[in-house]
């Protein structure tokens, strides 16, 4: 992937926070050694998050995270943003790696062969791959019980990209998704709920990294 390996990825979402801010979340996770952020806040105004996402991303300018948008390839181009993650009911891939131009990363959630063929297509710089395990923090449109190992495997396969897996992931199952082939691990809950922000990353960066140098 673009600008180095990412390990884990921290995906905000104030609303779970526990009444902390995405602001003191991410210093706290980038604290912890997360590798990329990536600015969701789904019940945010566009506005909103178009303020949320500036003071973001000079924090993670500052620490050398990657700091990308979700969802909105406006707000990420008008943040100047590294990059953008888009699913598959946002603007398709090849448009947005259109006005992205070639240096900006592009994420592509995919759930399909035929999906990740798409994104690859398009010049997708990683592929989405979720919800592995159940997860309160996104209403899931299919299986609500989460794709699972397997299927995550059988997907890796499919793609020469980094694969980044999210839905449901923590400490104690981290590691059989890192087994079972993603790339990188991208969360909400594990860390925005966390007690202690900064342990929980050191914890779960610790565990990705030493999963990654065993297999
Ligand atoms: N996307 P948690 S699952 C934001 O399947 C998101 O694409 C998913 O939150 C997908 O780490 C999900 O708390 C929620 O389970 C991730």
């Amino acid at each position: 992937m673009k600008k180095s390996n990412w390990d884990l990825y921290l995906v905000t979402e104030a609303e779970l926070s526990r009444g902390r801010d995405s602001i003191e979340v991410v210093k706290a996770a980038i604290a912890g050694g997360i590798d990329a952020v990536q600015l969701r806040e789904k019940n945010m105004s566009l506005r909103e998050r178009f303020k949320l996402g500036q003071q973001l991303k000079k924090i993670c300018q500052k620490a050398g995270v990657i700091f990308i948008v979700n969802d909105r390839i406006d707000l990420a181009l008008a943040l100047e943003a590294d990059g953008v993650h888009l699913g598959q009911s946002d603007l398709p891939a090849l448009t947005a790696r259109q006005l992205l131009g070639s240096d900006q990363i592009l994420g592509i959630s995919a759930h399909t062969r035929e999906e990740i063929a798409a994104a690859e297509s398009a010049g997708a710089d990683y592929i989405g791959i979720g919800a592995i395990f159940p997860t309160k923090s996104k209403k899931l449109t299919e299986n609500n019980n989460g794709i699972g190992l397997k299927k995550l495997a059988e997907l890796k396969k499919m793609t020469q990209l980094p694969v980044v897996a999210i839905g449901g992931i923590n400490e104690s199952n981290v590691g059989s998704v890192i087994k079972a082939g993603a790339d990188t691990i991208a969360v909400i809950s594990a860390l925005t709920r966390a007690d202690d922000i900064k342990q929980a990353s050191q914890k779960l960066k610790n565990t990705i990294l030493s999963t990654s140098s065993d297999s």
